[in-house]
């Protein structure tokens, strides 16, 4: 009965074990690189795994992703198949994106970027800009992240839109899904937030054709993976004004290299993969729950799905 963690960083390996073996007592919890026994090992803890990091383990019940999205469990093409994958979501991730999405839609309504340059130019300038009832936001993905984040969009009063794969419902907020329903959903997101996980289908979806049918001078948020985004393709169209300004949590390389151009882009707003970086405590709490369901009962809420990619 062991559980190996995997993290790119050895501090935070032994920081998941020791937070681990306090709520799992009668486990052993041993880091990737020292594993003991690897016919004992029935469940793995990651966070951007190596290539091939579970081919010594046979016996895995289950691969636990230290986040709710699991594309870097899914980019080891040596990954044992059928191994069921447990995203770790929960209510205090589901809160830090609400906050998060709320900050940078209501930074870009109220055009914060702009008054905080003429700030810096001692520059008195009243920018009017419509209240949010008259302001239209769209969020790519509705799923626990997207969905709430809509929520609370609809709540401050902003015209709220929402695209995922499958129709979804939510109360106050206007659905459309699927390529079907892409056209309706993006002529209208003057300000854009990318929640999607990142699959197949999303790889690059935020690139120049996406931008050229946003409304001219629209704003894009992404929250969710790097590799949505064409970074030439964003700063070509910040550099033409189809767009006015971006906001970015998640980049290609992270942490983001500090010869990247967006650190000084004026119109680029960088954030360091925080959007909604959960709570390590409750982290542990919820990653420890799901391993003991699992473990008794072969099912937790939080199974990702493999095939589907998220
Ligand atoms: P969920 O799996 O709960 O929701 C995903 C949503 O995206 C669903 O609505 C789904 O549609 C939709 N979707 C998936 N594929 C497509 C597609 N091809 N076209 C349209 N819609 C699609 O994920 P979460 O909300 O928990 O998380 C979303 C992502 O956010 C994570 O995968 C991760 O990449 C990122 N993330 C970023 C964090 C940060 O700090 N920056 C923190 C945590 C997560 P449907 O409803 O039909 O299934
Ligand atoms: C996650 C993340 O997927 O932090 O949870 O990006």
């Amino acid at each position: 009965m062991t559980i190996i963690v995997s993290h790119p960083h050895r501090e935070k390996i032994n920081w998941w074990i020791e937070q681990l073996q306090a709520l799992l007592p009668s486990w052993t919890i041993r880091p990737i690189h020292d594993p003991g026994d690897v016919e004992a090992v029935t469940y793995a803890v990651a966070w951007k795994p190596k290539t091939g990091a579970f081919l010594p383990f046979p016996n895995l019940k289950a691969i636990v992703s230290l986040g709710a999205g699991i594309d870097h469990v899914l980019a080891d093409r040596e990954l044992p198949s059928g191994v069921p994958i447990i995203r770790t979501v929960g209510a205090d991730l589901t809160q830090r994106m609400r906050e998060y999405v709320a900050l940078h839609v209501l930074r870009h309504h109220r055009d914060m970027p702009t008054i905080t340059a003429n700030q810096r130019e001692r520059h008195w300038q009243q920018l009017v800009v419509p209240p949010a009832t008259g302001r239209t936001v769209g969020i790519m993905g509705l799923g626990n992240l997207g969905g709430s984040a809509a929520l609370t969009l609809a709540a401050l009063g902003f015209e709220t839109l929402g695209w995922s794969r499958t129709q979804r419902e939510i109360e106050g907020v206007t659905t459309y899904a699927g390529d079907a329903g892409f056209d309706d959903f993006i002529g209208n997101c003057e300000i854009l937030v990318c929640l999607l996980p990142l699959t197949e289908a999303t790889t690059g979806i935020l690139d120049a054709e996406l931008f050229a049918r946003l409304p001219r001078g629209a704003s894009v948020i992404n929250a969710g993976r790097g590799q949505h985004l064409v970074e030439a393709d964003l700063a070509a169209a910040l550099d033409e004004g189809q767009l006015s300004h971006a906001t970015l949590d998640v980049f290609h390389v992270e942490p983001l290299p500090s010869e990247h151009p967006f650190w000084s882009h004026p119109r680029i707003t960088v954030t360091p993969h925080i959007a909604s970086l959960i709570d390590p405590a409750t982290g542990s709490r919820i990653v420890a729950a799901n391993i003991e369901r699992f473990e008794q009962t072969g099912h937790v809420d939080d199974l990702a799905d493999a095939t589907r990619g998220y």
